[in-house]
């Protein structure tokens, strides 16, 4: 899949690029199971929240030798929709997966993702420059009221703020601080709220600000993320480092698969 330059220039210029319903129904629906499927397994890499005990993040599906592995994870990873769309932003063919992750924001329960950088964490995973993109496919419909995604369009453009450790949420990470997001967003244009049906993509810069709000719908929202790093950037040693799971040690060239993949790999295992 080629991006327009039109569309490559959106990306340089916001931070960020909305592809509508880039992956269709049938594939939406085999990712869906397989999330519903690993959400039960016990594993590191997942996470439980709330009442009923289901996994509300789920990470490394795409690698065959792990607990949470998905063959149609690994797909979704490696098909020009993906893996060929972040070598075209990130203008380089040798890339690697950081993580894969897949957030599943319960109706009602779910909360707010505060403003920032995934840069802010990943350089303190060793990582020296941001040449990094993540891409989020959205498995339900994304809404406002259900807690969609803001992009602040540009605010990559002031590289990496410091970022300090929020823990008022049950995840806990690296967010940036509000008196920067509020400097960052005098005079810019406003958020963009990341909404669209299902199979829809967001593709975005690691330094672009961005957040997402509390679940206020009655349905949960499911989004995977794919993170993708140039293999010539992999991180240097650090004391302590975070798990596999989160900070890959996989740091070969991920090789492009046949763009129907996803719905192969669903036929080979039906025959
Ligand atoms: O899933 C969300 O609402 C936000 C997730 C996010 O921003 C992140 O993982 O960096």
């Amino acid at each position: 899949m080629n991006l327009t330059q039109e569309q490559i220039d959106a990306y340089k210029r916001d931070g960020f690029l909305v592809l509508p319903e880039l992956f269709s129904p049938s594939e939406v629906n085999i990712l869906r199971a397989e999330t519903e499927r690993l959400r039960h397994v016990e594993a590191d890499g997942i996470f439980r929240e709330g009442e009923d005990d289901k996994a509300k993040t789920m990470f490394r599906m795409h690698e065959p030798d792990g607990p949470t592995y998905s063959s149609a994870y690994r797909a979704l990873s490696r098909v020009p929709r993906s893996l060929g769309v972040a070598q075209q932003v990130l203008d380089d063919t040798l890339l690697y997966m950081h993580h894969c992750k897949v957030n599943m924001k319960p109706s009602i329960e779910g909360t707010v993702w505060h403003w920032h950088q995934d840069f802010g964490s990943w350089h303190l995973d060793g990582i020296a420059k941001p040449t990094m993109a993540t891409m989020m496919v959205m498995l339900d419909e994304a809404t406002e009221l259900g807690g969609c995604l803001y992009m602040l369009p540009g605010s990559h453009t002031d590289g990496r703020f410091t970022p300090y450790y929020d823990e008022s949420t049950a995840y806990k990470f690296w967010a940036t601080p509000a008196a920067q997001v509020k400097a960052r967003m005098a005079g810019a244009p406003d958020p963009v709220a990341i909404i669209g049906k299902p199979g829809t993509v967001a593709i975005f810069d690691c330094n672009t600000l961005h957040a997402s709000g509390h679940n206020l719908s009655a349905r949960d929202r499911w989004q995977i993320y794919l993170c993708y790093n140039l293999c010539a950037n992999r991180p240097g040693d650090i004391e302590k480092p975070r798990p596999d799971y989160v900070r890959s040690r996989n740091w070969a060239p991920m090789d492009l698969l046949e763009d129907d993949a996803i719905l192969a790999g669903e036929r080979l295992a039906a025959e």
